[in-house]
């Protein structure tokens, strides 16, 4: 794989966060899928999630699996842990990572073929424990990295860019991760940062299992008339719910909300969402009524996004397993390996 090398130099005007950081501390190396690929575009909201939330990078951990959105982790905090691992194994990766030390904030990166063909089993198990992550899916409806064949997200009836019909149903990773558990579920559009980049941050803020399924389109291989993935497409058929403002725990709520048309939600942190209700009658706090709704517009053939589910009292694996709060690593001897008594009592409790 080739790097390219950024030019050091910094603009001494450029905008700095609260810990004297710029944009370009957020960067990674310079992107080297497609032009105009959406999966660029993740990446920039995600260096804008992170440069406005005052995140030190060091204290994120990026995981992938195999793709061309499994390869963006390297186009975005480049200061920052990162491990790409095997097609489809990011989740069991990281579940191991936020085991050993939940002080990092994980974010894993994955794209459709990813989790949807080879590691969909992965994708279930990691949401369905809880495990306190962003999980993005930067969906295109293909294999971008190997050519363009359809992925398991491609609806039944689309083309492909040589005009063979998809005849398989289509799986929905937003209808999954719902009735999964995950506690976060939101739908955003690659082309759309304003909606996107508030979604990662309240998703980066959420305890529990965050699932974002983000319509990225593959300008190489789905981008074409016939394709239901296409920037045309979407967003001709995006119907966004609801808005998203975040605003951290230490700042007040300075913006005037006409009332009725917000709902403020606090998240553990302190930090709040201002939900502009699009649709007045979408509830993100029913579940199942989330679940109908996501299946009748996609009937009606539209692609609903925006903060599809949120559970106010959400709770992560390691709130299921009562594990120790520190990182193993700075676990000392005495903790590790506290002596023969203690082993004969654990021996003796089950018996
Ligand atoms: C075990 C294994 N099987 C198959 C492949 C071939 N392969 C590489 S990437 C990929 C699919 C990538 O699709 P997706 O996750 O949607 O990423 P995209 O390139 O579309 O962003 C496949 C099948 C592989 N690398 N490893
Ligand atoms: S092949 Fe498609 S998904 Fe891969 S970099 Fe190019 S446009 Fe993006
Ligand atoms: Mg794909």
């Amino acid at each position: 794989m080739t790097y390219i090398a950024k030019p050091k130099f910094h603009h001494p005007s450029l905008p700095k966060n609260a810990l004297g950081y710029t944009h370009r501390d957020y960067e990674g190396s310079v992107s080297t899928l497609c032009a105009g690929c959406g999966h660029d575009s993740i990446s920039a909201a995600l260096i804008e999630a992170c440069f406005e939330l005052d995140i030190e990078p060091h204290r994120v951990a990026k995981l992938s699996g195999i793709g061309c959105s499994s390869k963006t982790p390297t186009y975005f905090l480049g200061n920052s842990h990162g491990f790409n691992s095997v097609h489809g194994r990011m989740p069991s990766v990281l579940t191991g990572a936020n085991l050993a030390n939940r002080e990092l904030i994980y974010l894993g990166v994955s794209g459709d073929g990813d989790s949807a063909s080879i590691g969909l089993g992965q994708f279930a198990h990691a949401l369905r424990r809880g495990v306190n992550m962003v999980y993005i899916v930067e969906n295109n409806g293909v294999y971008g990295l190997t050519k363009g064949q359809f992925s398991a997200t491609a609806d039944r009836g689309s083309k492909s860019k040589r005009g063979v019909t998809n005849a398989d149903s289509a799986i929905d990773l937003v209808a999954m991760a719902l009735q999964l558990g995950a506690t976060f579920v939101a739908r955003s559009f690659s082309g759309d940062k304003e909606q996107l980049t508030p979604l990662i941050k309240a998703a980066i803020e959420h305890e529990g299992a965050a699932f974002l399924d983000v319509i990225s389109p593959c300008v190489a291989f789905n981008n074409h008339a016939g394709s239901t993935r296409s920037f045309d497409y979407v967003r001709e058929h995006n119907m966004a719910v609801n808005r998203l403002d975040f605003i951290t725990g230490r700042a007040p709520i300075t913006v005037d909300y006409a009332p009725g048309a917000v709902e403020i939600i606090e998240q553990h942190d302190g930090s709040k969402l201002a939900l502009r209700k699009v649709a007045p009658h979408y509830d993100p706090h029913d579940r199942l009524k989330a679940l109908n709704y996501l299946q009748e517009s996609a009937a009606a053939g539209e692609i609903v996004t925006g903060l599809l589910y949120v559970e106010r009292d959400s709770e992560d694996l390691h709130e299921h397993l009562d594990t120790v709060e520190t990182p193993l690593n700075a676990l000392g001897e005495n903790d590790l390996c506290p002596g023969a008594q203690v082993l004969d009592k654990i021996n003796d409790s089950l018996r």
